[in-house]
């Protein structure tokens, strides 16, 4: 994807720009042409400076480069000072019936359900709308410490057009209490032994929809939303995991029960044992706000100076403090990156001052405003489901 083919300045994509558009999505194969190239794999380091590596990684660690169509994580080493914002090329990529291509020119989101006025939006339409820009990261609510290192974690600035306009001009009406956002993207599913197709699908109740800083993007990082991303346009619920985050967004339906579908109601949703009551129970949830979680995901040296560097994500409830823990020593409270944001992740960093040669144990944890602390692994309920994974992991690694 060269540049200029992706990025038109201000207002992304024009439906006149079609045949640009179908050439880019070609192009994407040359990308990945370039990103094969070893230095892409290998965390982008400053001049002088080395990663210490993990010695819980396998020595060979690598991941293959983004494929168009395909999945892609993260190697979380390269998140640096340099990278608050994720390259386009390099954001992780999930979805889970296959990625489609939708026609620019064709383009319809639709609006209906119990509303006043049952709307259609060209993408142009879109594009004619009031605009804002937010800063909001996120990671699939099946991110995980092992094998991937975290990678399905990126953080972005997007633009687009706020949720809560579309449902004004709408008219959600009183009875209406669920909105559901549908992806163009179909899959077919057995439910009780029968196939049948059903798009993905999220929902949200009218109130958790109608927060000002959801978005309907048509931009990431200055470039019109990468087809892997959901071009041309995706749902943004800031402060929730990925999965909230609707791509290929065709249709917006206001209902008076909630939705059930797969992504809500089976997948996507986590088991754990909760008090309820004075009663201990297994209790599901869908995935929705990311917990708070903070993790380590590089050292670096530069000469005889050691920088551990790791991420918080949290649903957007402001922070009290990082801190680090070296082996059996204090916690010592890191640095939070200035340029983070309310739903930005927050990058930290902390000096690792003469750390002796041998084997250590680093870890970090989060707390935020109201006094909530990110939990060990032990603390957390006991729990059936891969979702979730926010306790603290600890990094091992060896000083020569
Ligand atoms: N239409 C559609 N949207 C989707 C999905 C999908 O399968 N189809 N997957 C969700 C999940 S599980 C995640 S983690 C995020 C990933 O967003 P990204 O690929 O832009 O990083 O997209 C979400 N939105
Ligand atoms: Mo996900």
């Amino acid at each position: 994807m060269s540049d200029n083919e992706l990025s038109s300045g201000s207002k992304s994509i024009g439906i006149s720009r079609r045949a640009a558009i179908k050439k880019t999505v070609n192009a994407g194969l040359a990308a990945g042409a370039v990103a094969s190239a070893p230095g892409w794999v290998l965390p982008a380091l400053a001049q002088g400076e080395e990663l210490v590596p993990f010695s819980d990684m396998p020595e060979e660690y690598s991941r293959p480069p983004a494929r168009p169509g395909g999945t892609h994580f993260l190697d979380t080493r390269l998140i640096s000072s340099d990278s608050f914002y994720t390259d386009n090329r390099d954001f992780y990529v999930v979805q889970h019936y296959g990625q489609p291509e939708l026609d620019l020119s064709n383009y319809r989101l639709q609006i209906t359900g119990l509303v006043d006025n049952t709307i259609e939006y060209s993408l142009a339409d879109l594009q004619a709308m009031p605009q804002f820009d937010l800063d909001a990261g996120f990671e699939c609510g099946g991110n995980r410490p092992l094998g991937i290192f975290q990678g399905l974690v990126g953080n972005a600035n997007w633009r687009g057009v706020r949720l809560s306009d579309i449902l004004e001009a709408a008219g959600i009406q009183p009875e209406g209490k669920e909105i559901v956002f549908f992806g163009g993207d179909v899959g077919v599913e057995e439910i009780r032994e029968t196939e049948v197709e059903q798009a993905f699908a999220r929902s949200l109740p009218v109130a958790d929809a109608m927060r000002d800083v959801n978005m309907l993007a048509l931009q990431m990082n200055g470039e019109a939303l990468p087809q892997g991303h959901g071009r041309p346009v995706r749902l943004l619920i800031p402060g929730f995991y990925g999965v909230a985050n609707v791509k290929w967004l065709t249709q917006i339906h206001v209902q008076d029960r909630r939705y059930m579908g797969r992504f809500m109601g089976r997948d996507y949703v986590t088991l754990k044992k909760e008090r309820v009551g004075d009663q201990e129970r297994w209790v599901e949830n869908s995935v929705t706000r990311i917990n708070l979680k903070s993790a380590i995901v590089r050292v670096s040296r530069m000469a005889d100076e050691f920088t551990i560097t790791g991420f918080v994500l949290n649903d957007g409830t402001p922070l009290e403090s990082v801190e680090v823990k070296i082996d059996d020593g204090p916690w010592q409270r890191a640095e939070i990156d200035p340029r983070s944001s309310q739903y930005s992740w927050k990058l930290f960093s902390m000096p690792w001052i003469n750390p002796g040669a041998g084997e250590h144990t680093i870890v970090s944890r989060v707390t935020d405003v109201n006094g909530n602390v990110q939990p060990t692994r032990s603390q957390l309920p006991e729990k059936v489901s891969r979702w979730e994974n926010f306790g603290q992991m600890p990094r091992t690694l060896t000083i020569g």
